[in-house]
């Protein structure tokens, strides 16, 4: 767990300050791959983002370790659930570290804490009257954890994720009446339309509430590794119930002794794919509701990140192994990579090349060239002090409204279309070289004045979008930031900082290999 920053005074008027992002917690029973990495990298890119706003941030992740498929996994391999859920929780915090996600807590299903808060919220439940004993008389996926729907099945009674055999299932649990907020979900994204993204995730959503919803299990009776209810200890608690509820129950355990839960909640940002959209857009809001607990703000849906145009998953032994890329190249390079490859909310294709290209092409070229040669003009025609000049307007015109763009669009979590935008300044830095011609202007003591000013304005140029680029490539931003002597992080404008500043060269940033 990172230590938190004093939260510095609001930069803008009218925002509510604190920010609190998740990620899913990923299921305890297997090794995280890119597609866990993905969406742990996207909510760090919002979290650093949004700190450098000044807002009081508060960033969770963690692991899903109850429930059947935990259970069924240990089984197969021999070992017990905690053992199997202790291994994989390490691996999953390795994981983290190594994309260099700046979490604030990291949360375990079977933490003590977490139990604890999960069975007063179900006792809240019960209380308010939405849970009823019952039998259930339907189909299961034991890998989804889900009972299905008569439109969620496939052919010969499959599930239509996994494509393998339903278990019919037949045993007595507890009930929660999720039909009874059928009619409230509707109205709150028919008048909410913002909190569901992208759009037509809102569309499936409200497409899933308006077929009708069912009332669904809120407990098993057959299974041990679980939450036990507290009015009846013979069952668990369904996993998904549990495992939504750390979003929630985290603040209050994640500080020793304080209780964050007024501070952060509601969540502003659940970052999420579209496998797990009912689940959240149906159940978590009806679930919260029903217990009296303010809803989340807002919900991003992202897609699969695909090799070729299967969707990369262990099983299908597909995956472009994080860890390989961020050995050789980088976390950056992989940050950098995964948002600028795919649309952040749709599918999109990954490969090596693809990579490979990138890098070359964008980070080391476009960027990390950029970057060397500036500080080393610098340092060349100036000593390294970044001239005292006029910011040259040629850029200004480029610049102006930049940052206000950036954060438009992190305010709707579009992090590719963020990193758009800045990309094309980056491009507009490196004609801005091409043209104004540095090396030329040093020849002849008469251009002196031209040159301060178009140096001056190549390091602000960079300044700010290194500033921008920061939550994407937290550590070659590092290393430039601290090469243009800038020492804070906060988001800045082109031409505001005076010239005066010593400034260092620096050694590639991403070395072509
Ligand atoms: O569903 N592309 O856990 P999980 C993009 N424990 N993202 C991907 C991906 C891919 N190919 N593969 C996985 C669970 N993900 C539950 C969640 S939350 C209360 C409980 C990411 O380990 C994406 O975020 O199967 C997806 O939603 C999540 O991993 C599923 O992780």
């Amino acid at each position: 767990m990172r230590s938190r920053q004093p939260s510095p005074e609001p930069t803008y008027a009218g925002q509510d300050l604190s920010f609190y992002v998740t990620t899913p917690i990923f299921y305890g029973n297997g090794d995280p791959h890119l597609g866990h990495a993905y969406s742990t990298m996207a909510a760090d890119i919002l979290a650093r983002h949004m700190r450098q706003r000044g807002e009081d941030v508060f960033f969770l992740t963690g692991t899903d370790e109850h429930g059947e498929p935990i259970a069924q996994a240990a089984e197969k391999q021999g070992v017990s659930p905690q053992e199997l859920v202790d291994k994989s929780a390490a691996s999953f915090r390795d994981m983290v570290v190594r994309v260099d996600a700046t979490n604030d807590f990291f949360i375990r299903t079977t933490d003590q804490g977490h139990i604890e808060r999960v069975q007063a919220v179900v006792n809240k439940v019960k209380e308010n009257g939405y849970v009823y004993e019952g039998t259930y008389e339907g189909w299961y996926c034991p890998r989804c954890a889900d009972f299905k729907n008569e439109n969620e099945i496939g052919p010969g009674d499959t599930c239509l994720i996994h494509e393998i055999p339903l278990d019919r299932e037949q045993e007595n649990n507890w009930f929660f009446k999720l039909s009874a907020f059928q009619e409230d979900l509707e109205r709150m994204y028919e008048e909410n339309p913002g909190m569901i993204r992208p759009d037509f995730r809102r569309n499936e959503a409200l497409a899933f509430i308006r077929q009708g919803l069912n009332d669904v299990s809120l407990s098993r009776s057959q299974l041990s590794w679980g939450v036990p209810l507290a009015w009846d200890p013979e069952q668990v608690m369904y996993v998904w119930f549990d495992a939504l509820l750390n979003y929630y129950t985290a603040l209050g355990y994640a500080n020793e002794g304080e209780d964050l839960t007024d501070r952060y909640w509601p969540a502003s940002w659940h970052i999420i794919a579209k496998d797990i959209l009912k689940f959240h857009t149906v159940y978590w809001p009806a679930f919260l509701m029903a217990a009296g607990i303010e809803v989340p703000q807002r919900i991003f849906i992202h897609g699969y990140l695909l090799m070729g145009d299967k969707k990369m998953s262990k099983s299908l032994g597909n995956v472009l192994d994080p860890f390989e890329v961020i050995e050789k190249f980088g976390a950056d390079a992989l940050r950098f990579y995964c948002f600028r490859e795919v649309s952040f909310g749709q599918d999109g294709s990954i490969s090596t090349e693809g990579f490979e290209g990138r890098y070359e092409s964008e980070l080391a070229n476009d960027f990390g060239n950029l970057a060397s040669r500036s500080l080393a003009m610098i340092s060349r025609y100036r000593d390294g002090i970044q001239p005292q000049a006029e910011p040259d307007p040629l850029l200004a015109a480029d610049f102006d409204g930049i940052t206000d763009r950036v954060r438009a669009l992190f305010d709707e979590a579009q992090i590719g279309q963020a990193l758009e935008e800045i990309w094309v300044l980056v491009r507009r830095l490196n004609r801005y070289v091409e043209e104004s011609q540095p090396w030329v202007l040093a020849k002849d003591e008469a251009d002196a004045e031209r040159l301060d000013q178009v140096l001056y304005s190549l390091a602000e140029g960079l300044r700010v979008l290194t500033l921008l680029l920061h939550p994407y490539l937290p550590n070659s931003t590092d290393i430039l930031l601290a090469a243009l002597g800038q020492a804070d992080l906060e988001l800045a404008a082109y031409g505001s900082r005076p010239g005066g500043t010593q400034t260092e060269k620096i050694k590639p940033l991403f070395p072509k290999l």
